[in-house]
């Protein structure tokens, strides 16, 4: 390899948009990582039902940082690709372990952003397989992410430091500083008009990237910002269902039309002994009330509406006057969507309803009609469509 490969002004480069990629990471793990909680809470894990905007940004962050780090990445491997052919291919044991750690990184990372972005398309050829697979997956990326800042800690300081001791002489395209940036080995020799064309390749490779993340940032905040929505054309799901509210799962693809329709449709209320059975009409005729909530999906969309039906709390108190712990919402639909649990605080907040109406009209059956779960600050995968059962507990 030249020496013009690892020079100073491409170890910048690579450090400033390495660290660009950290901080991707960094953001989607953590939002990530609370998104999984929330829905599998351990033992120890609390999440408040206020602000009711709160997981509409994490989730939001979540999904932007990780579309704008396949760009990042992209870059990122271009701009190193010639010292992926390094010889010698092995070496000594410690640069083999370097290597391997770069592997799994790489490896493990493609896995994290293709994944979350077929998810994000709602293509799940493999479907149960991925949430778990991508939360575990998750901390293999963080971990070799260590692993390799680790290893390159002397190289980023050098990067950084020169950056600072160039101060504000920042653009790339001018005559290097002689004594400051320049280092012994470095490749001024090497700017033949060959080397100056890889430069530029490089520098357009890398701007590009920039762009690139820039613009999938903007088009995909689109998705939960509504002034953006015209722009938001990587987003599976932006465009309106019914009632101005996307659908990702219609009545149909869930089966569950005829159940819903049916005149002797039932909601049951079950608790500690006891259990009340009420019919759409009986829901329609107890204390109706509004609350303008998100639906914030796991994918990244979210979108904000008008809700009316019956508080949550209500209809527990018709069957516990303890004050519940939690419900357990079950669907009349069964499989992967069929059931979530709500937590005490959720249940007692007074925003949560069990929704008959959306936007001043009747629930459409795509969006859960007889009625659906609508409580604030929790995932849209929580917001469970044609209920046909609440559990106290
Ligand atoms: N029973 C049931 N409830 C469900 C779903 C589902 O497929 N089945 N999808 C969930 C998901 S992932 C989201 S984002 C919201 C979407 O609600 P909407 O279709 O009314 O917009 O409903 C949730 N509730
Ligand atoms: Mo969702």
């Amino acid at each position: 390899m030249t020496a013009a490969s690892s020079s100073l002004r491409d170890r910048r480069v690579t450090t400033h948009i390495g660290l660009a990629l950290g901080l991707c990471v960094a953001v989607c793990f953590v939002t990530g990582i609370l998104s999984h909680w929330i829905q599998h809470p351990p033992d120890w894990f609390w999440w408040p039902s206020r602000p009711v905007w709160l997981y509409r940004v994490t989730q939001g962050a979540h999904v932007i940082t990780g579309v704008m780090a396949i760009p990042l990445l992209l870059a990122k491997l271009v701009v190193v690709y010639p010292k992926l052919f390094e010889r010698p291919v092995i070496g000594s044991p410690a640069r083999l372990l370097e290597r391997l750690s770069i592997a799994v990184l790489v490896a493990a990372t493609i896995f994290q952003l293709v994944t979350g972005l077929f998810n994000t398309a709602h293509w799940y050829p493999w479907t149960f397989f991925f949430t778990t697979t991508h939360h575990a997956m998750a901390y293999v990326v963080v971990g070799s992410i260590v692993v390799h800042v680790a290893v390159k800690l002397p190289i980023i300081r050098d990067a950084l430091d020169a950056g600072r001791r160039r101060g504000g002489e920042q653009d790339e395209r001018g005559p290097v500083h002689p004594g400051a940036v320049r280092e012994e080995g470095d490749a001024d020799d090497g700017a033949t008009p060959d080397h100056e064309r890889r430069l530029v390749s490089r520098r357009t490779v890398v701007r590009s990237a920039w762009a690139a993340a820039g613009v999938a940032a903007v088009v995909t905040a689109g998705q939960t910002v509504t002034p953006l929505r015209r722009l938001a054309v990587l987003a599976p799901r932006s465009g309106d269902g019914p009632q101005g509210l996307p659908v990702n799962r219609t009545a149909d693809q869930a089966g569950i039309v005829e159940a819903a329709t049916d005149p002797a449709y039932r909601l049951r209320i079950v608790g500690p002994g006891i259990e009340r059975v009420l019919t759409h009409a009986e829901l329609a005729a107890l204390p109706q009330h509004t609350v303008a909530l998100p639906i914030a999906c796991v994918e990244g969309w979210s979108a904000e509406a008008t809700w009316t039906g019956v508080r949550l709390s209500d209809l527990v108190a018709l069957v516990d006057r303890s004050g519940a712990n939690g419900a357990r919402m079950v669907s009349l639909e069964r499989g992967a969507y069929a059931v979530s649990d709500v937590p005490g605080g959720h249940v007692r907040d007074p925003k949560t309803l069990i929704a008959l109406a959306v936007n001043g009209q009747r629930l459409d059956l795509d969006h859960g009609y007889p009625c659906r779960l609508i409580a604030p600050n929790l995932p849209g995968v929580m917001q469970t469509k044609w209920l046909a059962r609440i559990e106290v507990s």
